[in-house]
């Protein structure tokens, strides 16, 4: 790690060379190349005269400053990229043939794109919302991308619903208003009307919606793909990430704060990190299935909105991804890269996941308006590695400049080629499923299984997990103005859960009803019999998963934890030097917060800076919260309510505290006084049960018990 990171420092430190010499060593000039002398002022008539239409060096400027944006994207807009790499830990040959799955010694460059879904390219990090997780992976035989989300099932089965969930989920338009947020009537309008949506929504209600980190959240590529090896037999596969440093959620008054006190709370993270040297990885998985099971389970594997619990099918880890390099440019890589699910490669093949099915027409569509052009594939970031060579030519922008008379296929003048690769030179051929069957406009019964899986997640969280999906509900239900949906919400959580429905109903006010007056209409066709397409009833084919709750995966790791030491003028210096000691060595980093920006004079009369003023900054940015001794620093932060502030909130969010000597002071004047028999407020101990408590990232035991204090 530390030679890679001095590695990087070198290239940093080129790169700002690099810069560095174009900004001085070469004149500035138009995009023609003609020298500038004034790039400050127009031309005139006259010092006091008009504006001359002549001047091409100001039409130029500001004609191609008019146009610097592109159309955000229609879903998923607000997105974070980084570069990394792939490597595989054994070879998958026995269920496919792609080269990324069976060759250990390869290093594949990928890039990838986190994203929140509903909100615009401007909005906050910290939407309660679905998280995207996309990868492309630049592979020796052509572009792969799994373009997934952080939640392992959909909202929908059908393609056919997309646009409706989503202008559901959008800003209402007539106002324009709630940004990126589901709180709000139309979507559960939608939501309460479509039950295929309960899965997916009761995760939206759950902790993965709001991650700690985008480093700290799972990725899953939902729909079921086809592996398919050297003998053309095929398996059922379904991708999962697993990040190696566990999955962890803030509350959702973090959430709320984190809005206002860093809008950007994700993206710098995940910047800093790999700044830092501290590499993200995940872990990829995959749960393989053989054709002839295809029908061995309580639901359909082409349903989208189902997902094959790891106690039916286990995971097995495959290789691993680690991201090492931030983007140079966030247009350029982070807001031209395009993901398309049809993007395979030899080896890999689709289902016929109707929803899937429909992706693989969207992507290209929506790239044609994003980028404008059939060649956005020549764009740096979408570049293939492996070499690209067809008799596509022309249209907007393109950059390749192809050789020769011909531009058809077959030909002879081009001595036939660009030539057909045969299957054992790597050609692809599609999997040669048997299709066979009417035309019909419909669902399968077997789709119609709504209530069963967002039971077996509600059934497999913790309790506090249980009371965060209950109190998500109740908020954002608590939002919506009409009666009759909220009456159609409780109604269906009761199918899930009657207990869960209760806590809801009492919070709003209401009764959960005995039934609904109109039976739930599953978005069916208008001439379909309406009783014969309700949802099935809840099944209980298996009591809990495990691997649903996200307290599965157990993570006893620092790194990169941010934690607050609060001082002010007398701190004691040897205990906070300690402090920084013990935590950097397990990579977290201990910043200095003092009630003055600059400089903080510790006890032994010696200057320190100050990394941030706390009127500068918030409880809710730090991990955890440090106060050293020194009697002069606590009789000032005893007055300063801010301190306070820091150490009743991350007491509320349930964060480690640790004090030393007078320390102790600044907590009796707080809610904390009251908890310190908590295991994670470590008073007078070694930084060793300090780094324990910030591992086990909140104490959750103690939630309850501090819902009451007012921050
Ligand atoms: Fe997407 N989705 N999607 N989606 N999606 C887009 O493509 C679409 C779906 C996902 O960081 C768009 O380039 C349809 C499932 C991610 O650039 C668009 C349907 C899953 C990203 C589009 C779905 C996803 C997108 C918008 C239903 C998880 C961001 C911009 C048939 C498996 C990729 C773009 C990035 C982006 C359409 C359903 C994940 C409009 C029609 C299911 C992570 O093409």
């Amino acid at each position: 790690m530390k030679e890679e990171k001095k590695q990087k420092t070198n290239q940093k430190l080129k790169d700002l060379e690099n810069n560095i010499s174009s900004a001085h060593k070469e004149t500035m000039t138009t995009n023609q190349g003609v020298k500038i002398n004034d790039a400050n002022n127009s031309l005139k008539a006259g010092e006091r005269g008009a504006t001359l239409l002549e001047d091409f060096i100001l039409r130029e400027k500001i004609t191609h400053f008019d146009h610097e944006r592109i159309p955000e994207r229609i879903v998923h807009a607000r997105g974070s990229g980084a570069h990394g790499y792939f490597e595989l830990y054994e070879s998958q040959k026995k269920y496919t043939k792609a080269g990324i799955f069976t060759d250990t010694t390869r290093k594949t460059p990928v890039f990838v794109r986190f994203s929140t879904v509903a909100g615009s390219k401007g909005s906050a990090d910290m939407a309660r919302d679905v998280r995207g997780f996309a990868v492309k992976f630049y592979t020796e035989e052509g572009v792969f991308d799994l373009v997934g989300n952080n939640m392992p099932i959909f909202f929908i089965q059908d393609a056919m619903k997309f646009p409706d969930l989503i202008h559901s989920v959008k800003p209402e338009p007539d106002r324009e208003i709630p940004q990126a947020a589901s709180a709000h009537d139309t979507f559960y309008d939608f939501v309460s009307q479509t039950t295929e949506t309960l899965h997916n929504h009761i995760w939206v209600m759950s902790d993965r919606a709001i991650p700690r980190s985008l480093r700290m959240m799972e990725g899953f590529g939902i729909h079921t793909f086809r592996m398919i090896n050297e003998e053309g037999k095929a398996h059922f596969v379904k991708f999962h990430w697993k990040p190696l440093l566990g999955v962890h959620s803030v509350t959702w008054d973090e959430a709320v704060k984190l809005h206002g006190a860093d809008a950007d709370f994700h993206r710098r993270d995940l910047w800093d990190a790999i700044e830092a040297g501290h590499y993200p990885e995940w872990e990829l998985g995959i749960q393989v299935v053989p054709e002839t099971d295809e029908h061995q389970f309580d639901f359909d594997l082409l349903d989208p909105t189902k997902l094959i619990p790891e106690e039916m099918v286990p995971v097995t880890r495959i290789g691993k991804m680690t991201l090492n390099r931030n983007p140079d440019n966030f247009f350029a890589e982070t807001e031209q890269v395009a993901f398309h699910p049809g993007h395979i490669v030899p080896g890999l093949d689709f289902t016929n996941d109707p929803l899937l099915q429909g992706r693989l027409f969207s992507y290209t569509d929506t790239q044609l308006s994003r980028l404008g052009s059939p060649n956005f594939h020549e764009i740096p970031i979408n570049r293939s590695i492996s070499p690209v060579h067809n008799n596509q030519r022309d249209a907007q922008m393109r950059m390749t400049i192809n050789k020769g008379k011909t531009a058809y296929f077959p030909n002879s003048l081009g001595g036939g080629c660009p030539y057909l690769a045969k299957m054992s030179e790597g050609g692809f051929t599609s999997y040669e499923e048997r299709q066979d069957g009417k035309k019909i406009r419909a669902r399968s019964e077997s789709f119609s299984d709504h209530f069963s899986q967002p039971a077996l997640f509600y059934r497999s969280l913790t309790d506090w997990e249980k009371e965060h999906v209950a109190n998500a509900y109740s908020f954002e239900l608590g939002k919506c103005t009409y009666d009759h949906i909220k009456e159609r919400m409780l109604w269906l959580i009761h199918q899930i859960h009657e207990e869960l429905a209760q806590k809801v109903a009492d919070n709003l006010g209401m009764k959960v009803p005995s039934d609904i007056q109109k039976p739930i209409n599953r978005a069916i066709g208008a001439d379909d019999d309406t009783q014969k397409n309700q949802p099935g009833k809840r099944k209980e084919y298996l009591k809990e998963s495990k691997a649903l709750s996200q307290t599965h995966i157990k993570v006893e790791s620092i790194v990169t934890r941010k934690i607050a030491a609060i001082v002010a003028e007398g701190f004691d210096s040897n205990e906070v030097e300690a402090m920084k000691k013990a935590l950097e060595d397990q990579g977290a980093q201990l910043m200095i917060l003092a009630p003055h920006g600059g400089e903080v004079t510790c006890h032994q009369n010696k200057k320190h800076k100050v990394d941030a003023a706390l009127m500068t900054t918030e409880s809710v940015l730090f991990d955890a919260i440090y106060i050293p001794g020194g009697k002069q620093s606590m009789q000032q932060l005893e007055k300063n309510d801010k301190a306070k502030k820091f150490i009743n909130e991350a007491l509320k969010h349930c964060k480690a505290i640790a004090v030393n000597g007078e320390g102790e002071k600044l907590l009796d004047s707080t809610y904390a006084k009251d908890f310190k028999d908590d295991e994670t407020i470590i008073i007078n101990k070694e930084p060793d049960l300090f780094i324990k408590a910030i591992a086990k990232h909140r104490n959750w035991k103690r939630e309850k018990e501090v819902a009451h204090i007012p921050v």
